[in-house]
């Protein structure tokens, strides 16, 4: 290499070394950190549904706290098990020390730890917990996720208690709870809703589950229109589901089949998912939700990932959040609180 340079002319040559210099000023700029000239470390953060408001707040809470620690989030969508496996092989080949994952498919859990030991990166899990083969929850590796029964106990107190101040009579009232059973945080949360109702007085054989086959508005908006036209004669509905996508497909559905808002009380759970909701000039059926805070789970896990990777402190192996009741009347006051509006 420096033969060319030598016979080169001076000024080209001072041209190349200025040109070599300013690249290394540059990459060197680029990777150094907080710290001060030492790479900056880089973490993934996986979620198997970035077009919900939900991931997409984590993801800028995990960024928050890239920008406290001074480590670089790769954030990528990963809807199928393929795009999975492969996001966890660009990670190691980016030099990733570890990543979050809220996966597609908690039964995935066995195969995305095979594949980030083999690549040796740490992974802690936000939302779905990964299964094993033989059903169980893998443990070993740490999870943090939703209080999910306590959360969804909170959704169908909600429900009993504004059909209580509505007058409704439990004779022409029904529910449609849309459910996800395969994935456990979401049967915890339903069945913790279906608990309360009849906690309350609720008539358990006016409780109906509508199974959804996908996750989204779609998906549950198909499941309640079947129930619905099973159940003529019902005059008001309560609504509920594993999250806020769950709860307002269903909503949509009790309007599709003439039901007026103001005979439908719905309520969600996230809290993110239904800013849009609330802002409709008219109330919906779409009553409430309970807000868990994405932003601090995005952070929190991402947090745990840069100190286990960093000092070599092992998260927690099971931690849970919290939910707050939020309505049309306090979502804004609790979101700008939050730091998510
Ligand atoms: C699941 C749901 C999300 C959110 C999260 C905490 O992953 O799909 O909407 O509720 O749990």
């Amino acid at each position: 290499m420096s033969r060319p340079i030598m016979n080169t002319p001076r000024w080209l040559a001072l041209g190349l070394s200025l040109v070599v210099a300013t690249f290394a000023g540059c990459s060197k700029q680029s990777s150094s950190s907080a710290e001060g000239g030492k790479a900056k470390m880089k973490l993934g953060f996986l979620v198997k549904q970035p077009e919900e408001p939900w991931f997409q707040y984590e993801w800028k809470g995990a960024e928050k706290a890239g920008g406290k620690y001074g480590f670089d989030v790769i954030k990528i969508g990963v809807p199928d098990g393929e795009k999975t496996l492969a996001a966890i092989d660009s990670l190691a080949a980016n030099g990733a020390k570890g990543f979050v994952i809220c996966t597609p498919d908690v039964r995935l859990g066995p195969a995305i730890v095979a594949k980030s030991k083999a690549d040796g990166l740490k992974v802690i899990t936000v939302d779905d917990r990964f299964v094993g083969p033989d059903g169980k929850f893998i443990e070993e590796v740490p999870y943090l996720g939703m209080s999910a029964s306590k959360i969804g106990h909170a959704s169908g107190e909600t429900l009993a208690a504004e059909m209580k101040r509505r007058g409704w009579s439990y004779d022409d009232t029904a529910a449609c709870i849309v459910t996800f059973e395969e994935l456990d945080t979401a049967r915890e949360r339903t069945d913790g809703v279906i608990a309360a109702l009849k906690e309350s007085g609720f008539p358990a054989d006016r409780i109906f589950k509508a199974p959804q086959k996908t996750t989204d508005i779609p998906g549950s908006l198909d499941a309640a229109n079947a129930l619905l036209a099973q159940k003529p004669g019902i005059k008001h509905w309560l609504v509920a589901g594993m999250n806020d996508t769950a709860t307002l497909g269903a909503v949509r559905a009790t309007e599709g089949n003439g039901f007026a808002a103001a005979d439908v009380i719905g309520v969600g759970i996230n809290g993110t998912d239904c800013v849009d909701e609330f802002r409709k000039a008219s109330p919906t059926g779409f009553y409430g939700s309970i807000y868990v805070s994405a932003v601090q789970e995005g952070y929190r896990t991402a947090e745990m990932l840069f100190h286990w990777a960093h000092d070599g402190t092992v998260p927690p192996l099971d931690t849970r959040t919290e939910g707050q009741l939020i309505t049309r009347e306090n979502f804004e006051q609790v979101l700008k609180s939050e730091g998510v509006l």
